[in-house]
């Protein structure tokens, strides 16, 4: 059997077409059902539904022997233990730093000033300021980062910018423009090594649906 760890939402969605391009449908709508293991049209993939921010944990692990995640996320955790042979070029969106229209960004970053930024993105938020030499206090959050610099929790938030209307609908702007993301396959090592022919046509799939796409 192989386990393909999935979240619902956009990356389910977003990977269903893919799937049916390789002959694959998922038996059960993950909007309508409690399941969380939902069977397939082919007896050896089955489909696992877990937090988005889980889907490397369950794979390095081996709780499912392969995934798709952001990479956000993929980042975030940092890939240990993880194959990642393929882009899929699904949920895409860029990581960026956000501030309150009227606060001067420039001016902050030119003075030097410490900036306090909320995220849920610590470890690239880190990085990011420390290349640009900016010193900045970070404070974690799980969701909702738009409303940090509204109520002054924060100056700054480094989220994920789709269409930016998020933004606007709560007077931020973009300042910064991290990097663009998209999602990845994810395969746990040993699995590959161990279930090595059915993993191959799975990736295989992937990779042909993604060139026909
Ligand atoms: O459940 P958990 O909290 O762990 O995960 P999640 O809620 O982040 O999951 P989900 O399904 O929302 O996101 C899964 C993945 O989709 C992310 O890790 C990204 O790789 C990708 N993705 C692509 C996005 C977006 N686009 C996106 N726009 N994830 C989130 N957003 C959010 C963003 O955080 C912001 O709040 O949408 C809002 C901005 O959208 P716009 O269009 O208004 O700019
Ligand atoms: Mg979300």
């Amino acid at each position: 059997m192989i386990t393909l760890a999935l979240s619902k939402g956009r990356i389910f969605e977003e990977t269903m077409p893919l799937l049916r391009a390789a002959g694959i449908s998922v038996l059960d709508d993950p909007e309508k059902t409690r399941k969380l293991i939902l069977a397939t049209n082919q007896n050896e993939l089955r489909v696992v539904l877990v937090r988005a921010s889980d889907v490397p944990t369950y794979v390095q692990y081996g709780g499912a022997d392969l995934g798709i995640t952001g990479l956000d996320t993929l980042i975030e955790h940092g890939g240990d233990g993880l194959y990642q042979p393929l882009d899929l070029q699904i949920a895409k969106c860029r990581i960026s730093v956000a501030v309150r229209e009227g606060f001067d960004y420039v001016a902050a970053v030119r003075q030097g000033s410490r900036l306090s930024v909320a995220t849920k993105y610590v470890g690239i938020a880190r990085e990011f300021f420390a290349t640009k030499g900016v010193h900045v206090d970070l404070i974690k959050l799980y969701g909702s980062m738009e409303l940090a610099p509204l109520t002054g929790l924060s100056d700054a938030i480094v989220d994920l910018v789709s269409t930016g209307n998020t933004l606007k609908a709560n007077q931020l702007v973009e300042v910064e423009h991290i990097m663009d993301i998209s999602s990845r396959l994810v395969v746990n090592q040993a699995s590959l090594k161990l279930k090595q022919a059915p993993l191959r046509r799975i990736i295989d799939a992937f990779s042909g649906a993604l060139e026909a796409a």
